[in-house]
């Protein structure tokens, strides 16, 4: 099938699906300037390896390496725009209340810059701090020692960016929501992931309904599609999901 038909074919599983979930990854944010995780040659492990710097046991064995890391990621974050793509999911939901659940593990805040509601973020906010050992009465945000990282003054214990590391629980709540929507949906459109994390990848499995990727590479999630649309979110949404 050329791709061309596959788009309206899509187009027309959007418009007859009563419940769609949707679940982002990096390269939904790819074109507005954000480096993936894993492409081979731009992502952002392309220089680093996650294990070393995504996980709780890094941070204790370097704070001050990934602290940076982050610090350097969210001043970069912080200076790009919401694409054509994010733009796209919040307008769908917008003019159809109710319809759409939008799930991403990307912790950049663009779904939210875009305007979309309710975004249910599996793997965290990179703009948010929280303690690393639970907070004595001592620890306060407001008076810890600045460095990389802030520190409380008085017991040591170290600011950590507010993401998901490799090992640690998703936020139950926003799993669940997600869990459920992916079990209720009609029809799933599954963008710019990979499809290797767990457990986010294993909602494109057990989707109730249609699944449609977007994405430019052959994903690990391409077996459970029932359409690929290969292409770039922030050309590919905007058409698929116009009226
Ligand atoms: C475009 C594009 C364009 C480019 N348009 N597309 C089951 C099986 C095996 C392992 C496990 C399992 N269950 C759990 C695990 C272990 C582990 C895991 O999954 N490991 C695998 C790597 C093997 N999972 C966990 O540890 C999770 N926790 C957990 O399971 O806890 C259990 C527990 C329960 C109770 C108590 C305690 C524990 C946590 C996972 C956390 C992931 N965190 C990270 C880092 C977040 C912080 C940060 O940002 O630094 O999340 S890892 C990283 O990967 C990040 C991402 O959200 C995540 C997914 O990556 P994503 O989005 O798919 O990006 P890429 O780069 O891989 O792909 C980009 C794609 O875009 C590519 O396909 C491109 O082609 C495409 N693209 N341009 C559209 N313009």
């Amino acid at each position: 099938m050329s791709e061309d038909v596959l788009l309206q074919e899509a187009r027309r599983w959007v418009r007859d699906a009563r419940r769609i979930a949707v679940l982002t990854g990096a390269g939904m944010s790819a074109e507005s300037g954000v480096p993936t995780f894993r492409d081979a040659q731009t992502g952002l492990w392309a220089k680093f390896d996650p294990q070393q710097l995504a996980t709780e046991d890094a941070f204790r064995a370097n704070p001050k390496m990934v602290w940076d890391w982050y610090a350097f990621r969210r001043d970069m974050i912080a200076k790009v725009e919401p694409n054509n793509g994010h733009r796209a999911l919040a307008a769908f939901a917008q003019r159809h209340p109710h319809r759409m659940t939008l799930i991403t593990q990307n912790v950049d805040g663009l779904h939210q810059r875009a305007g979309s509601d309710g975004v249910l973020a599996l793997h965290g906010n990179i703009s948010e701090d929280k303690w690393l050992d639970v907070p004595k009465g001592c620890c306060n945000t407001e008076t810890a020692m600045p460095g990389s990282p802030p520190r409380c003054e008085r017991c040591g214990n170290m600011l950590r960016p507010a993401v998901v590391w490799f090992g640690e629980a998703l936020p139950m709540q926003a799993l669940i929501a997600a869990e459920t929507a992916a079990q209720e949906c009609d029809l799933m459109l599954v963008v710019g992931t990979s499809g290797v994390v767990y457990p986010a990848a294993g909602l494109a499995r057990t989707a109730a309904g249609r699944v449609v990727i977007i994405n430019p590479e052959p994903t690990e999630l391409d077996d459970a599609a029932d359409a690929v649309l290969r292409g770039k979110a922030a050309q590919l949404l905007p058409l698929l999901l116009e009226d």
